[in-house]
């Protein structure tokens, strides 16, 4: 593998228990192994723990929430409840997303003089899968991630009780939806545990929907007396679920035994260039237009601002009756000038920090400037 292109970034989510960190175990071996076999061109993975609540990894963690944030610390000094802590963990460690994007791509990204790089990053998240993918700090976690190297989530399914019946088989795949299209990442359907029970039934019910309503079917005749909005529910949602099922790769593993990661890892090479065709220019517009509101917003508040200074001006010079042209020029240019500067300002400071001098702190603040 070239030691040219960056490393793509691999996020396994999941429900509790549906062996995130089992898998994470077994592609770091892997890895570890393939690395040792044209050691030249790839390092091992470089290796993130997100779940601040673990008690022991089986792996080496490259960079590890635990080693800046104390989740039963969290928990008592904040007052909170298990999934309260593991959010306000979540949120301490993305205020430090800078120096972690700048340890990523310090040891990650081509560079001169460096031989071997990894060809993945790969890191483990929280069971509480909410608590991740819904928050802020997951989101922020996410996008960073994907601004430097290409990411790919590995949505991790506990085949034996995913496949117990039909019901319980649609709910994990909604929640996949709903991650999905929440997170925009391409995404890939890991049904783990295949030592237990083989995937093959999941993935004919994802690739024939007769073949799911057939089983609806068969479970309606066997117990479920009563219960036919659940099966026309199902049944519908089978349908409208084919669409969504062709743009997902799909692998069976068995993080245990090792069984199918080759398998997976050929999915993660497609899903890589997945993501530079279609996501990665995707990401840069949606980009561009988030710079370009926040370009907006401090329009408004540098027009805000110059009137507040025009209302200032008027009030206390309300008596200057008669303003002659030459007076209004100066006055214009001068007026332009501060805007730029406060434009500037604004820019220089980031903007956050900037923004919260409005109004009279901002006339303060170039009027100061002025001496
Ligand atoms: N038989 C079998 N068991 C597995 C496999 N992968 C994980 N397990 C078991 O499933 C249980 C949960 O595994 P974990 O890897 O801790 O799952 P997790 O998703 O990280 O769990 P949380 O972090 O608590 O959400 C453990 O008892 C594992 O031994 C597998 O491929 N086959
Ligand atoms: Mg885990």
């Amino acid at each position: 593998m070239a030691a040219s292109r960056p490393p793509v970034a691999v996020v396994c989510v999941g429900m509790a228990g549906s062996g995130k960190t089992t898998f994470m175990q077994r592609i770091n071996a892997h890895l570890h192994e393939r690395s040792e076999e044209d050691g030249s061109t790839t390092a091992p993975p470089y290796v993130l723990n997100l779940d601040p609540a673990v008690r022991s990894v089986p792996f080496d963690a490259n960079i590890d929430i635990r080693d800046s944030v104390n989740y039963k610390e969290v928990m008592k000094q904040y007052n909170l409840g298990p999934n309260g802590a593991i959010l306000t963990s979540l949120n301490l460690f993305s205020t430090k997303i800078d120096q972690v994007m700048g340890i990523l791509e310090k040891r990650c990204l081509p560079q001169e003089n460096v031989k071997s790089i990894p060809g993945h990053i790969i890191v483990d998240t929280p069971g509480q899968i909410e608590v991740f993918v819904w928050s802020a700090s997951g989101n922020i976690l996410l996008s960073s991630l994907a601004s430097s190297f290409p990411t790919v989530i590995a949505y991790i399914i506990d085949t034996p009780r995913t496949t117990e019946n039909t019901s319980t088989f649609m709910s994990n795949m909604l929640y996949a939806i709903s991650i999905l299209y929440k997170i925009r990442l391409p995404m890939i359907l890991v049904f783990n545990k295949t030592d237990v029970k083989s995937e093959d039934e999941a993935v004919e019910w994802m690739r024939d929907f007769e073949t799911f309503q057939d089983a609806i079917r068969k479970e309606e005749s066997e117990e479920r007396e009563g219960s036919g909005y659940m099966g026309s529910l199902l049944n519908s949602m089978s349908l409208v679920l084919e669409e969504f099922y062709n743009h997902l790769s799909v692998v069976g593993v068995s993080a245990m035994t090792g069984d199918g990661i080759d398998d997976f890892f050929a999915a993660i090479e497609e899903k890589r260039e997945e993501f530079e065709k279609d996501y990665k220019p995707e990401l840069e517009r949606r980009r561009a237009v988030a710079e370009e509101q926040k370009s907006q917003v401090r329009e408004q508040e540098v027009s805000r601002m110059m009137k507040d200074m025009q209302d200032d001006d008027d009030s206390l010079d309300g008596r200057r009756a008669n303003d002659d042209d030459d007076e209004d020029a100066v006055n214009e240019a001068f007026e332009e000038s501060l805007k730029a500067r406060y434009e500037a300002a604004l820019r220089d400071s980031g903007g956050a920090a900037a923004t919260a001098r409005t109004g009279t702190a901002a006339v303060n603040y170039i009027r100061s400037s002025q001496r």
